[in-house]
């Protein structure tokens, strides 16, 4: 193969390369190792500890599925929280929602957004609006102080190495749980149901066992392990299958539909098999 490849070592036996045009950016931030890339097939590449975070060709495909599918299913979303999600992805789909009065990120490297802003407008356009508001802190800190404060949850974390592993576990859960109105919801990315089911029904069992309402949904994402990506929802009150569409507002997306939304929760039965 010609010219410079990154490749992500996606398991230990299976990498997806990706054909470099240049290296806009490469620091050691105070968290991680950072970089954004220019690709040839998917454009402007975000890279953590050399895990691919988004690309501007297919970030659309994740954000609005992380976004709009526990917005939609809250009759009046005002309040959301994101933890992570620094390239600002899921704050501009949250946007789009015009019940929403103030939207939180806490991400926990600076750095992060500071380069999303230089290199990824198209991804981070939504964090200057005026119902945005930045904080950079642990998110797991974050959702232990804070109290019936959200209608919204959504975690868009990186894998589960390292300071992430926290966002996966049934004690963060429980505070989310807290942090939450009492009728709100809660999405986390939750990795690949072909590699990482294990994880996934730890996950669903734990959320089961702290909210009426658990479910997983899944949604395809081209440039993440397997190519299919899963979605761990816990709702106190509303049920994602159950959404007014009559209600619901019009967005313009290009990935997420309504259809989409439904159809995201039929699961597959190699699926089924692992919850
Ligand atoms: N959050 C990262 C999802 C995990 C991707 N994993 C991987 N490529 N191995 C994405 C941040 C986008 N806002």
């Amino acid at each position: 193969m010609q010219g410079i490849w990154f490749s992500e070592l996606q398991t230990p036996g299976l990498a997806l390369s990706v054909k470099l045009k240049k290296t806009l950016h490469h620091e050691k931030t105070p968290y991680q190792d950072l970089a954004v890339v220019e690709t040839e097939s998917y454009g402007r590449m975000l890279l953590l500890d050399n895990i691919i975070q988004t690309t501007v060709g297919d970030e659309f495909f994740y954000h609005e599925m992380i976004a709009h599918v526990p917005l939609n299913t809250h009759p009046n979303p005002r309040t959301a929280l994101v933890i992570g999600g620094g390239d600002g992805g899921v704050i501009r789909e949250i946007i789009k929602h015009p019940s929403i009065e103030k939207a939180t990120l806490v991400e926990i490297d600076a750095r992060v957004v500071a380069n999303a802003r230089e290199y990824l407008p198209e991804i981070s356009c939504g964090l200057d609006d005026a119902r945005v508001e930045i904080r950079f802190e642990d998110g797991i800190e974050h959702v232990r102080q804070m109290e019936n404060t959200y209608d919204v949850i959504i975690v868009d974390s990186t894998d589960p190495i390292g300071p992430a592993v926290g966002l996966f576990s049934a004690e963060f859960y429980r505070n989310v749980y807290r942090a939450l109105k009492p009728d709100g919801l809660f999405v986390a990315q939750t990795e690949s149901p072909l590699f990482n089911g294990r994880l996934i029904r730890r996950i669903q069992r734990d959320l089961a066992e702290i909210f009426p309402i658990a479910r997983l949904y899944l949604a395809t994402v081209p440039t993440y392990p397997g190519g299919l990506w899963s979605f761990s929802l816990g709702s106190k009150e509303y049920d994602p299958l159950e959404v007014d569409w009559k209600k619901a507002p019009q967005l313009v997306t290009r990935f997420y539909t309504p259809a989409i939304h439904q159809g995201a929760f039929a699961l597959p039965p190699f699926v089924q098999e692992i919850l």
